[in-house]
Order: C-alpha cells, then structure tokens, then sequence
C-alpha cells in the first residue's frame, strides 16, 4: 500500500506528458525571473525552482512550474528526470557516510530481557541559570531529569514520587506504550496528585533516542525533560554515546511567558532586538516593507515567540566532554527538549552524519548543519579530527544566543556563530506570501514540502549576504538586488549542505501494509496578534475527538496556513512522513511544518484503543488548544479515567484558561487606561478615563464580546458606558448632529471592533439613549525599538494622541494629548 492509491494526493504529473521541454530555473515569488541556472532569486534571495518550457514555438503561456522535490509517492524511479538531481544527490550523499562511517562494531546484550526500575523524585528547586535565582523543577535533585536506559525487550517500572505542592505527569515521548501509561493528565490517566506515588509500568518495544517530560502546565519549561534510551538488544552499535538534551532557559516564570505571549506583548522583541520598528525599517530601506506589512494587517515578524537568558545542553550552557581522542567518533543522542524554540546544530570538527531521527533508524547523509523542532530528536555521529576541542554549537533559530558542547580537549576549535537575521528580508517574503485576509497563498502547481522551501533562508545572512543598509542615494534598489551572485543557497549546494526530510531514507521499506485507509486534512492556523493557534481554526475543546478503527491505515495531510512553523507531534504512533524516498519514507512522531508547507503523513491505527493526543509541540501553542485527540472506536473504557466530566473539564482548562492584562496611565493631567480580561475567544475590557480637574470628569467603557474569525478581526460586543462629570458642562453635538451629553451619562452599548489595514481598530456603536459612534484609533505603532505612538479620533468630536517610551516590561514614560483632558505627561504601567 503506498500514498499512489490515495485520493487528493499533492502530486504532479502533467510535464510527464510533456515531450520536449527545457528547463530554466525561477523564483516562486517572482514568476517574472527566469535563469538557465540554479541560483538565488535577484529579488528576494529565494531559491530558484526548476521550470519545464514547452518548446512549442509561439506558445507563451505554456509554461508549468514544477518544483525539482515534489513529492513522488509510488512513482519510483522515472518521474521525467525532475527528481533525478536531488535524488541521486542524497543517494551518493548516503554512500559517501556509509563510506565514511566504515564498518562499525556492533555489540548484543547478554543479559536477558528484564524489569529496569527508576525511582523519580519530583521537588522543587533554585537555579541561577540566568541573572537571578528561580524556581525551577528538579526529579533526583537534577536538571534535565535523569536519562532512562533500557534495552528492547525489558520493562520499564517508574516509580514517580511527587514531592511538589502541584500536580504533575510524565509524557514518555515517542514510545509505544498501554494507553494509560501515556501521561497525558485528564486523557489517559488523572494527574499525579501533589505528595503521592504513581507507577508507570510498561513493555519497552522498540529502540532508539526518546525523552520524557511533564504534560502538566508549564512544567516542561522549568526543568522536568529528560533523555530516554532504548538501546537494541542485537547489534548495536559500540561507540562512545552522548545523550544530548537541549533546553532553554528563562528567568520570567513560564506562566507570565503565557500570559505575555498571549497579550502580544512586543517585549520579548524588544529583547531580541527584533522589533522591525519603523526607524529601523527606514535604516535599512524597507520602509515600503513595514508599510505593505501592516497594510495586511501582520505585526512584526519573528520565528520564535520568546526570549529566552540562556539555553542549556544538558543543563549547562557550556558542557565539556574532554575524554575524547583524535580519530574517536562519537554518537550523539540529541533531544530537543525546549519548550518553544528550534535549535540549528553545527560542528567545528566537520560534517555531521544523521544516523536516525525520533528513534528510527535512518540511511546515513552527511551534512554541514541540521535544524531540530521542538521535541524531535536526532541521532548524529561525529569524528574528533585532531586532539583538541572541537564545539558541536547549538543556536536557537532566533539567533539570540547559543549553547556549546565542547568534544576533546586542548586547543579550542569554534564552529562559527551564526549571523542575526534579516528581519526584514523575511517580513518582504511573508507579505508576498499572505493575502489581505491573512490567508498563505498557495502557488499553482507548486507543494512546498518537507522543509524544501525553507521561508526562512532570505533571512539567513550566511547564505543570502549580509544586510544592505540604505546608502545615501535614495534611489538604491532595497529589494536585495546587490546579493552576492554564483552563491547558492540552502538545501543541497555544495557550499553549505542543510538537513530536510528529503533527505531521510528508512533502510526498511516502510509502506504500511493493506487495510481500510482513512484520510484527513487539516489546515495549521492561528495569529500572532492574539496569539491564538488552532487546528482548521478550531481548539481541541471546540472540536470533537476524531474517531479511527483498529486496522485502518490513516493519511493526514497538513497545510500550514500560520506566519510560524509547527513541531506537529502524534503520540503512541509512529507516521510515515512522505518524502522523496519512496517506499523508504522515513517514520517519525514529530513533523516540522513550515508556513505555506503542504506535508503528508501516514500511519497505522496498531493500538488496542485508547485516545491519543495529536499535537503542536511548541508549549504555548498546546497551551493556547493547537491539536486534536485521536479515539479509538469501542475502546475498552480506560480504567484510570473515572470521570469523564470531571476530566474533560481539566482537559480543557488550559485553553480556556482567561489570563488579565492591564495598562495604567498616571499622567499630570489624570489617569487613563483599561483592564482586560481574554481567552482565546472572548474578551471582557473596560477603560476609564478620571481627571485631575473637575470639568474633566470620569468616564468608563465596558466591553464584553467574542472575536470572530480565524484572524480575529471582527469583534462584536456588547458593554456599558458611565460618564461623570461633576461641573455641568454644555452640551455637544457629536457629528452625526446628536446630543453628546457627558454629565452623569450611564448607557449601555453594542457595537463592533473591526482591525482594518494598517492595524487600524475601526469600532462603530449604538448605545441605548440611541447615540451613535464612529471611532478609528490604533495603539502601539512602533516609532522605534522602545517608543510607541497611540492616536484616535471619533464622532463625538474627541480625540487623542500619545507617545510611550518602554523602559522595562511593566513600565513606560508616557506623554499624550486628549481632546477632554489636554496635556499630560507621566508613566504608564503595563501588565
Ligand atoms: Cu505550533
């Protein structure tokens, strides 16, 4: 059985029928560009795409492009010579680390299969990873928890003793477990309560690199992750091992990282460096960028949410390993056990050879760096060239900052710190990528897929160049056309060869075998504006468990439709993620889905029962309801679920969870601001405005309204509104030629908030004295790095301008004018 049966499947046949045709190369962006050779685009650095001509004179617009790494599930072979380059590149490339490798020495166990016991104790600790003293979570007083050994064949018995005033759970990631030894709290089992004993016992039936970690809250981010390795019972291989487990680290305790991502704070930004102000944009001659950006509607552009003071490689931001000599090769077992960030890993020594990802195996390929998703794992090898220390360098894909293991000892040999990004060379691609309804838009005839098209390369300056800053001579093109040429980039050049899923080839067929085949799709969506992820626009609490049968082969196809790419992860299964490698797909439990990527995986429904969480793996995306739970169909009821209210209720509270904001002005001329409090849907806010001086008077808006939409543009409310004014005041007539009467006024509202272009909020509301209001405003338009503009006008004849300068997260120095109160200048305080 193989994906040539399935319906819908993203395949392209038509050059197949093409007889003669020639082959130019173009920018999926820039139809326009076309070059006899592979390359960068002129125009915004991207890679060129190969393209078939009919050779057909006079035709024009006969030209189909076709991407070189479509996927080609059960077309073996011939596919019109399309694939062959690429094809035979990881071919040769695999030959190449198999030689490399040489033979290595395999060993067997010799002990029989048995029961391997583990005592966890979880407790709450301190630790100055960062600037300052934090809680964090240690298990046998250690960070990362301890790595599990075993060998295929035993039992695992894990006695987790919960020495914390909360609850907790252990996730036993990418394993094939009992569905009740799943660890995930309210679904598979009731979370371990605060003070109590709970074992976890189950066959190990499979081997390779995996870890463990909490599926409570936020307790992943503060130290409850570990390795957990399954060695093969026969034949494996006897070489030095390093389980490697990656991890950031941040002095803000995770719960206000949620609150702050989930407020869309720019803060985290601020920090990184990474505002994309205006000033900057204006610097670096892409003022037209930031402008056609918010025209739709996107803030700034990031490939990471949160700021983090330091990352950590099993536990240390610098770990030695001195004890390895000249001609050693190692192996290392690396997880990323961060809570949000991808990490690229490269090595001082040479290349690194991926010998397998999420615990399979995979044909070696040799290359010069790898990018690994949140909770993926991979399996490299790498050789000590001479006796000094070499640095395997771990960077989070913002750049930030890095994290290094240092292999051998004497003199030191660095791997090179990557460059910052171009921010806003990625902004430029994203807006060209995103329609005004926030939608991606898909190109014709072209499926990115299996981390190919890497949207993120016109950002990497190691490749595309460095950044032009705008010259004096105002005419200079800004859309990158001064890029070095003859460099090619990205995937597959000679120069710098980058890791993607093409390039994974199980040894072992691994087509699944016949069965009833169930096929799905699901769109990746959300926005950063509200932070808000989903699954086809719906959270798990909003949708209904998916139903799959024992024996059913299932395909899902992913489309993400999101400005961010997702870790996507099944538990209890391994998939198959359809590559270039045929019926050699390589099997794995996590897939990475960049923006605009179309990818396909399958597996097969092998468990007795049970409900299986499918989900994004970045944190605060799971946190916010990114996923779906797959069940199967007469299950036989789970024994440690009870209750099922009491449990789907615990499920859902962390999606619904409703967290508060606050802006606090205190100005010499009042007080203003507002209060809020939101979900993923709903919000409940209300301002106020309270003069100093009496003829200033108070007054108060309440809102409470859902939003609507996957952008969430629309937000219908409903509210109440209280004016106070002490002096009597004449009064107005707004400009609808109504009374705009402020003494002592209560009158309750309905209306609607709609983000127009340039993030303007348009509102228009009706209150129950039946005055009418127009209003467009915008807050924090960022001037620059630390200073925001706010402005509004409206029907009333009121209005209001301000500038803010952010001096920490929680305080600004804030000046504005308002039509009511005049002049004022002060603080504001932001929570
Ligand atoms: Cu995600």
């Amino acid at each position: 059985m193989n994906g040539q049966s399935g319906k819908n499947m993203p395949m392209q046949k038509q050059a197949a029928a093409t007889p003669s045709t020639a082959v130019t190369y173009t920018c999926p962006m820039h139809p326009e560009i076309h070059t006899s050779e592979p390359g960068n685009c002129p125009k915004c650095g991207m890679k060129l795409v190969k393209v078939t001509t009919k050779t057909t004179p006079g035709e024009h617009h006969g030209m189909e492009m076709q991407m070189e790494t479509e996927t080609k599930q059960g077309i073996t072979g011939d596919m019109n010579g399309m694939h062959t380059k690429d094809d035979n590149a990881t071919m040769e490339n695999i030959k190449k680390a198999k030689l490399q490798l040489g033979n290595i020495k395999t060993v067997s166990s010799k002990t029989p299969p048995k029961t391997v016991r583990y005592d966890l104790y979880v407790a709450d600790t301190t630790v100055t990873y960062g600037k300052k003293s934090k809680r964090a979570i240690a298990v046998n007083g250690q960070i990362p928890m301890p790595t599990l050994t075993f060998t295929e064949g035993d039992t695992a018995l894990i006695y987790v003793h919960n020495n914390l005033d909360e609850e907790t759970s252990l996730h036993w990631h990418g394993l094939f477990v009992p569905n009740q030894m799943d660890g995930v709290p309210f679904l598979t089992q009731m979370p371990i309560k605060p003070h109590s004993t709970y074992i976890y016992k189950f066959p190990i039936v499979q081997h390779g690199t995996h870890w463990y970690h909490s599926h409570t809250k936020l307790q992943e981010q503060i130290g409850m992750y570990g390795a957990f390795i399954m060695n093969k019972r026969a034949d494996e291989w006897d070489i030095p091992t390093v389980p490697v487990v990656i991890s950031e680290w941040t002095d803000m305790n995770p719960e206000e990282v949620h609150r702050s991502l989930r407020m869309a704070t720019d803060w985290f930004a601020i920090q990184k460096g990474a505002t994309q102000s205006y000033a900057e944009a204006i610097k670096t001659g892409h003022f037209k960028t930031k402008v056609n950006n918010e025209w739709k509607r996107m803030n700034a552009m990031d490939v990471s949410d949160v700021y983090y003071d330091t990352f950590l490689i099993n536990g240390k931001n610098q770990n030695e390993q001195p004890q390895f000599r000249a001609g050693d090769k190692v192996r290392l077992r690396i997880a990323n056990a961060g809570a949000s960030d991808y990490f690229w890993l490269k090595y001082a020594g040479g290349k690194i050879t991926v010998v397998a990802t999420d615990g399979n195996d995979v044909e070696p390929v040799e290359v010069d760096r790898l990018i690994i998703a949140v909770s993926e794992t991979y399996d490299v090898m790498v050789t000590i060239p001479e006796n000094k220390s070499y640095e395997f360098l771990v960077t989070p894909e913002d750049r930030t900052k890095s994290a290094s293991l240092w292999l051998g000892k004497g003199e030191k040999v660095p791997a090179g710190a990557m460059p910052r990004l171009k921010y806003f060379a990625g902004m430029k691609m994203m807006n060209e990528m995103m329609d005004m309804n926030g939608n991606m838009i898909e190109m014709e005839g072209m499926k990115m897929q299996n981390q190919i098209m890497d949207m993120n390369t016109v950002m990497y300056p190691e490749i595309t160049g460095e950044e032009l800053q705008e010259s004096a001579n105002k005419k200079t093109d800004t859309s990158g056309a001064k890029m070095p040429t003859g460099m090619d980039m990205g995937n597959g050049t000679p120069d710098i060869v980058t890791l993607n899923y093409n390039m994974l080839r199980d040894p072992k067929k691994t087509t699944l075998s016949k069965g009833p085949w169930k096929e799905m799709k699901f769109e990746l969506t959300g926005n950063m504006n509200r932070y808000v992820w989903t699954l086809d626009n719906k959270t798990v609490s909003e949708s209904d468990k998916i139903l799959i049968k024992k024996g059913e082969n299932v395909r899902i196809i992913l489309f993400n439709n999101s400005m961010m790419r997702h870790p996507m992860h099944l538990h209890g299964h391994d998939f198959r993620v359809l590559n270039d490698q045929g019926e050699h797909a390589p099997m794995k439990n996590i897939i990475d889905i960049m923006p605009m990527e179309r990818d396909t995986i399958e597996f097969a429904a092998n468990e007795p029962g049970g409900d299986w969480f499918f989900h994004c793996h970045i944190l605060y995306h799971m946190m916010s309801g990114m996923g779906r739970v797959f069940s199967y169909e007469n299950s036989p009821a789970n024994p440690e679920i009870t209750n099922t209210k009491v449990a789907t209720r615990g499920l859902n509270s962390d999606e619904k969870a409703f967290h508060p904001m606050a802006t606090i002005g205190l100005e010499s001329n009042g007080s203003d601001g507002e209060f809020m409090l939101s979900n993923t849907r709903y919000r409940l806010s209300t301002e106020w405005r309270i003069g100093l001086k009496a003829h200033h008077g108070n007054e108060s808006e309440t809102y409470f309204g859902k939003y609507i939409g996957k952008m969430q543009w629309l937000f219908p409310f409903i509210g109440f509104d209280y004016h106070y004014n002490g002096m009597s005041n004449e009064s107005e007539n707004n400009l609808f030629g109504q009374i705009s009467n402020q003494n002592n006024r209560k009158a309750a509202v309905i209306g609607f908030q709609y983000i127009l272009p340039m993030l303007v909020t348009a509102e228009a509301r009706l209150d129950s004295k039946g005055k009418l209001r127009f209003q467009l405003g915008r807050e924090d338009v960022p001037v620059t790095s630390r200073l925001r503009l706010n402005f509004m006008g409206n029907t009333d004849k009121e209005y209001m301008a301000g500038l803010r300068y952010i001096v920490t997260k929680y305080f600004s120095f804030s000046t504005h004018y308002d039509s009511d109160m005049g002049y004022g200048g002060g603080i504001t305080i932001t929570y």
